[in-house]
């Protein structure tokens, strides 16, 4: 029988987006479109993405080079990826950065680690072959569409996810913020969309469930959280991810406390309390919507877990529990 080192060498490749030199002239032409929330969203391979992602993806596909030391940082959106980029750069970089002088302090934490399928303005995907080793990366893609090679190599992946609920709400609130009186989509029609799987890199559930399979057959090269783990005890939390990147804490580093200054650090207080992270922002051309201006702010709204009930009705929250309840059935995956 084989175990569950040799299983996973001989698992086939996550790709399954087809490269420049298969796929169809005008790809994305032939593939479902519907209304999104702002954009259209098109779905590829059962996930729903923006178009202008979508095309990133494919160049991504055709330019991206795995190495083995990568370590890719994995969430749908708003599920908390801007804390765990904060957390994954503490944790990786704390033997060369004092606590007192470090990046994050200086550098909103989505700039400290670029997302693969989007490229830094003006730079191109190139620019990914030029970040030194090893690399620490995000994306919100599904695991069946991460570049080719990835599994090959044996990146690590850190996977996190949050109540759906939550997730929902703070999305609606992002782009009520990034897009003002542009944004019309009212919160029951965004939720039902939700609930039909239509949603930004969704459907919600199915994003989740490849991954957690993932961790359970590659334990040691995919590690799932949540976002309400992490909330409820961020030091243990810490300590788990630092453990998973080949990082952990030494006795001397818990005995001194660096723990809980990763966790203090990359706090939604300590980080809300930084200029970098309250002025300024991002600048993106987003196909159909123009050039837009993301507030460095956005990304930082409430920073709780349960705040989907002061928005949505308590049958509305019933509703999608059993969804997503009965999506994950059988998978020990529950929220
Ligand atoms: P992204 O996926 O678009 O990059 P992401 O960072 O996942 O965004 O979403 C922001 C959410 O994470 C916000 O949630 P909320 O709307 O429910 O408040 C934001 O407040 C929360 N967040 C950002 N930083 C932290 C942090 N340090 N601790 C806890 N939550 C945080």
């Amino acid at each position: 029988m084989a175990s569950k080192g040799e299983e996973s060498a001989t698992r086939p490749e996550y790709a399954a987006v087809p490269s420049k030199s298969t796929r169809p002239k005008d790809f994305i032409s032939t593939l479902p479109t519907r209304e999104g929330w702002s954009t259209p969203l098109i779905q590829y391979s059962k996930y729903w993405h923006r178009p202008h992602i979508l095309e990133e993806i494919l160049q991504v596909q055709d330019t991206f080079t795995p190495r083995g030391d990568d370590m890719i940082l994995v969430t749908q959106p708003k599920c908390g990826t801007t804390w765990l980029k904060a957390l994954a750069f503490a944790i990786i970089n704390r033997g060369i950065q004092s606590f007192s002088d470090h990046p994050l302090l200086t550098l909103h934490p989505q700039r400290l680690v670029p997302f693969i399928e989007i490229p830094p303005p003006n730079a191109g995907h190139a620019y990914l072959d030029t970040l030194p080793s090893p690399r620490l990366l995000a994306t919100h893609l599904p695991l069946s569409m991460l570049p080719h090679g990835m599994s090959s190599v044996g990146c690590r992946i850190v996977y996190l996810c949050r109540d759906p609920k939550d997730a929902l709400v703070s999305r609606w609130h992002f782009e009520n913020k990034i897009l003002g009186k542009g944004f019309n989509m009212e919160l029951e029609k965004a939720f039902a969309m939700f609930c039909e799987g239509v949603s930004e890199c969704g459907p919600f559930w199915d994003h989740c469930l490849e991954y957690w399979k993932e961790s359970l057959a590659r334990p040691d090269k995919v590690i799932f959280l949540k976002y309400e783990e992490i909330k409820s005890d961020p030091v243990r939390a810490v300590t788990k991810l630092a453990r998973f990147l080949g990082a952990p804490f030494s006795e001397e580093e818990e005995s001194s406390g660096v723990p809980q200054e990763v966790v203090r650090l990359c706090s939604f207080e300590t980080l809300t309390s930084l200029p970098v992270n309250q002025v300024g922002g991002f600048d993106r051309y987003v196909q159909g919507l123009g050039h837009m201006h993301l507030p460095s702010s956005a990304f930082f709204r409430k920073g709780v877990t349960g705040d989907w009930s002061n928005h949505l009705s308590q049958e509305m929250g019933e509703t999608l529990d059993l969804i997503v309840q009965q999506k994950l059935e059988g998978s020990g995956l529950t929220f």
